[in-house]
């Protein structure tokens, strides 16, 4: 089937005068170098219209030929989240105690992290993120999804941007193996768990690990 493309005058698009873009540009880096990943939450909740903000703005990311391969399953209900909490934490006591190699565990030492995860139940939401391997027709026909983890990972970043700005934190949670989240979400096949993000307010005494961002001459060549 020939498709012609069909195209509508860019009108979202804004210029400023370049100091006006430098100041833009330094008070978006500021405002998002104050975000920190957070594993204590507090319990209250958080109203479901913002979630759906922060997922329209996830879901306008860039993707393979705009097939936007992903799945966000937002789980409140606090006998799907202990479920959750069960088998993740099962897969974690694994990971800490057979499965990680020890150059793994040295890695994730300055985060004091360990198999125990009660934020997957004090947390208002937590966030399932399934990348599609392929698209299905409402006829059912199967069609094939391109640079589907970059496309979901693109997606993510701007979740955890868009939850960050409503004013929320975020962890982002990856229990390895997922698959458990399948079967607890009644996800099919062909989605897999991507990374789990769990969205709340932080704990009134939340504290976060000590540790830095590389600088710009760091992370980037000017060539
Ligand atoms: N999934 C484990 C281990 C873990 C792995 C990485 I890479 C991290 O950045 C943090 C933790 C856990 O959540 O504890």
């Amino acid at each position: 089937m020939v498709v012609t493309p069909k195209f509508v005058p860019l009108t979202g698009y804004r210029e400023y005068p370049a100091d006006e873009m430098k100041r833009r540009a330094a008070k978006f880096r500021a405002e998002l170098s104050r975000r920190r990943s957070v594993r204590q939450f507090a319990g209250r909740p958080v109203p479901r219209e913002v979630v759906e903000e922060c997922l329209r703005a996830a879901g306008s990311a860039p993707s393979g030929a705009n097939m936007q391969p992903w799945h966000f399953v937002v789980v409140s209900d606090p006998a799907v989240k202990r479920r959750i909490r069960e088998a993740a934490e099962k897969e974690e006591a694994k990971f800490y105690a057979e499965r990680a190699p020890r150059e793994w565990l040295e890695a994730l030492a300055p985060l004091g992290t360990d198999e125990h995860k009660p934020f997957l139940e004090t947390a208002p939401y937590l966030i399932v993120i399934f990348v599609q391997s392929y698209g299905v027709t409402p006829e059912g026909k199967k069609y094939k999804h391109y640079y589907a983890s970059e496309s979901v990972g693109i997606a993510t970043g701007m979740l955890v941007a868009a939850v960050h700005n409503a004013g929320l934190v975020s962890l982002t949670h990856t229990p390895s193996p997922m698959g458990f989240l399948n079967e607890i979400l009644e996800r099919p096949p062909h989605e897999r768990p991507f990374l789990m993000l769990v969205v709340g307010y932080p704990a009134e005494d939340a504290r976060v690990p000590d540790i830095e961002k590389k600088g710009l001459a760091e992370i980037a060549s000017f060539v």
